[in-house]
């Protein structure tokens, strides 16, 4: 019986590391610059053009490249309709696929803004993340059925392994599939009809239709274990002074 209860416990622990432990928060703001300290132009792919998949092509209402895939890596919030991606990608489908070439490095974290100065059902946000082609993280910016009747007008999601400070490791391709998210009545929908494959619910409600606004998409890298170190020092040091 002890047995069981050990290799029970070894299933948990090992299912919890390889995927369990991803988690994210999400935050709103009713300013749409609300989390504009928070963007980096350091991270891992700030300034990258990312290459598109085959996808749902782009909002007619965005101006052309470069600048649509320029807003999701200049480390701003950006303006109008910069990153609006397109409705209508068909129930269960993303409507924006993009890759990031990441040369092999570790990520730490990964930071998503999303928005609209509408303060509608595009603020929300929902994606998968793959890493060289493995599923690294399902995540949805809010619960299916959440209403934006607060005047949300941006949302950061922030997505990391709460047991590690390493949310992937050696990571050479990091691909990231965005899904519509509201049906124009400015409530939150997951993008598919009936059962969602990534979660096992079925939210009742029919699928999302109406696409985000993406304005950041922040990799970030693991922290150094020598900046860790240092800010240990420091604060050793400051606690000395006191
Ligand atoms: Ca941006
Ligand atoms: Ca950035
Ligand atoms: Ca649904």
């Amino acid at each position: 019986m002890k047995n069981l209860a050990l290799s029970l416990a070894l299933v948990a622990l090992a299912s919890g590391s390889a995927f369990g432990a991803v988690t994210s928060t999400t935050a709103h703001s009713t300013d749409s610059f609300g989390f504009e300290a928070q963007l980096s132009n350091t991270d891992l792919i700030a300034g990258q053009v990312g290459v598109e998949g085959a996808d749902n092509g782009w909002h007619p209402a965005t101006p052309g490249e470069p600048a649509r895939l320029i807003q999701l890596t200049d480390g701003t919030t950006g303006a109008g309709l910069n990153g609006l991606l397109n409705d209508f990608p068909g129930a269960g489908l993303p409507t924006k696929i993009v890759s990031y070439d990441l040369g092999g490095q570790d990520i730490g974290g990964i930071n998503i803004l999303s928005g609209n100065d509408g303060a509608d059902g595009r603020v929300f946000m929902t994606v998968a993340i793959y890493a060289d082609n493995s599923l690294l993280a399902y995540v949805e910016s809010d619960l299916p059925g959440t209403l934006n009747d607060q005047g949300w007008r941006s949302t950061f999601v922030e997505i990391f392994d709460d047991a590690s400070a390493t949310l992937a490791a050696g990571v050479n391709d990091l691909r990231l599939e965005f899904y519509t998210v509201d049906n124009t009545g400015g409530q939150y929908r997951d993008p598919f009809a009936g059962v969602n494959p990534f979660t096992g619910i079925d939210d009742g409600l029919s699928e999302a239709f109406v696409a985000p606004l993406i304005w950041e998409v922040d990799v970030l890298p693991v922290p150094e274990p020598a900046s860790v170190a240092l800010l240990g020092l420091a604060g050793l040091a400051f606690a000395r002074r006191a």
